[in-house]
């Protein structure tokens, strides 16, 4: 694929045209055309982008092909979790000074060996690599940059809950050879695509290139993802909120003010919300996307920039809900997409879902 092809929308695709001029195809939307009970895998449905795009070279395809590859591999490690001796601790600590989990060196590796390879990435960063991952010696650099959480929800790994895989892809900055880590250091506005892999009570494959956000779910018998969740909307509103209520003691006043608002008969609606909390932030925020609501991991007295990551975590999850028609948020009025990283493993408070709920987030706190 070419440079921009990536972010075109999938129903009017635009095709460059040679003097740069862009002209718009209408394309039937995938599932309505293919008129057959095999229905659309996910090859298929990044290949017909591919297709219609003048100079596409194949490379964001290539890319995703391998990260599809990676989910699945990974989805059959989470399965087995049990009998193959995966479960439990390493006994290491990574760069957040948090306990590594046997799966998640597991996921952390099989993302690199499939990603490696295929020349379209110049350097890739892992929420458990303490530095950028470099491409090996004698691969080829691309023009893309992959950044992953390799398997968000670690503390449930072990009691058998769902967990994930968060990807964030970006055009590298630097012009050629080894990528550096001024290519991570980008802010969400500037993703190409973003996604996230649940493990859950079926495998699904969620992303967005910023004009749609699609869901595939894997059939584990064809080892294939097929199109289950078409342009997915956040519901505007939703009677749900998410955060670890366990932390109360250390948010500030306006946080506080706000849950205690969602619990009482002054919520929007008038009625007490319902709390759903998984821990699993790919978990929370898969249930949130299906059926609107609002996650929050703010900042509190001991953590002031929160417990999530900015370029693993939030900013794919801020794309992904942004083109689901919903918001994203620090709970201090800046979108998530607006943040200028400054480390590779920066933290950042996290409001997201619903956009009249984080709206209705952020105007409590602000009152303090
Ligand atoms: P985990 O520590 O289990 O890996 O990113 C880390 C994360 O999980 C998120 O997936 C989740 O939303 C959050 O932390 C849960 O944190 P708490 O246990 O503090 O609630």
């Amino acid at each position: 694929m070419g440079d921009s092809e990536a972010q075109l929308p999938l129903a009017q695709l635009a095709v460059s045209i040679d003097n740069g001029a862009m002209a718009n195809v209408s394309i039937p939307p995938p599932g309505a055309s293919s008129g057959d009970e095999l229905g659309w895998t996910l090859d298929r449905h990044i290949l017909e982008r591919q297709r219609r795009v003048q100079g596409a070279t194949g490379d964001f395809t290539g890319l995703f092909q391998s990260i599809a590859l990676a989910a699945r591999v990974i989805a059959s490690k989470v399965q087995k979790a049990g009998l193959a001796d995966v479960l439990g601790a390493t006994g290491a600590t990574n760069v957040q000074g948090e306990t590594v989990q046997k799966l998640d060196v597991l996921a952390n590796r099989i993302l690199i060996r499939c990603v490696e390879a295929g020349g379209h990435v110049c350097v890739m960063a892992s929420e458990e690599n303490d530095e950028i991952i470099p491409i090996p010696a004698g691969y080829p650099h691309g023009k893309y940059v992959l950044m992953f959480d390799p398997l968000d929800g670690s503390s449930n790994i072990d009691v058998n809950i769902s967990i994930g895989t968060i990807f964030s892809i970006h055009r590298r900055r630097t012009a050629s050879g080894p990528g550096t880590v001024e290519d991570c250091l980008q802010r969400g506005t500037e993703q190409v695509a973003a996604g996230y892999v649940i493990y859950g009570s079926s495998t699904m494959l969620v992303y967005t290139t910023g004009d749609g956000v699609h869901g595939f779910t894997l059939d584990p018998l064809v080892g294939e993802f097929f199109l289950s969740h078409e342009n997915l909307q956040i519901p505007a509103t939703s009677p749900t909120y998410s955060i670890n209520e366990g932390n109360r003691s250390r948010w500030t006043p306006g946080v506080a003010r706000w849950v205690d608002t969602l619990k009482s008969n002054d919520a929007p609606g008038g009625k007490p919300y319902g709390l759903r909390y998984v821990g699993t932030l790919v978990a929370d925020f898969h249930r949130t996307l299906l059926r609107g609501g609002v996650f929050a991991y703010p900042g509190d007295k001991k953590a002031p920039e929160g417990k999530l990551r900015l370029l693993y975590e939030a900013a794919p999850m801020a794309f992904i809900a942004e083109a689901a028609g919903g918001a994203a948020t620090n709970g201090a009025g800046t979108r998530i997409l607006d943040i200028e990283p400054g480390q590779l493993h920066q933290r950042v408070p996290l409001f997201i879902g619903s956009r009249d709920e984080v709206r209705f987030a952020e105007e409590t706190i602000a009152k303090g």
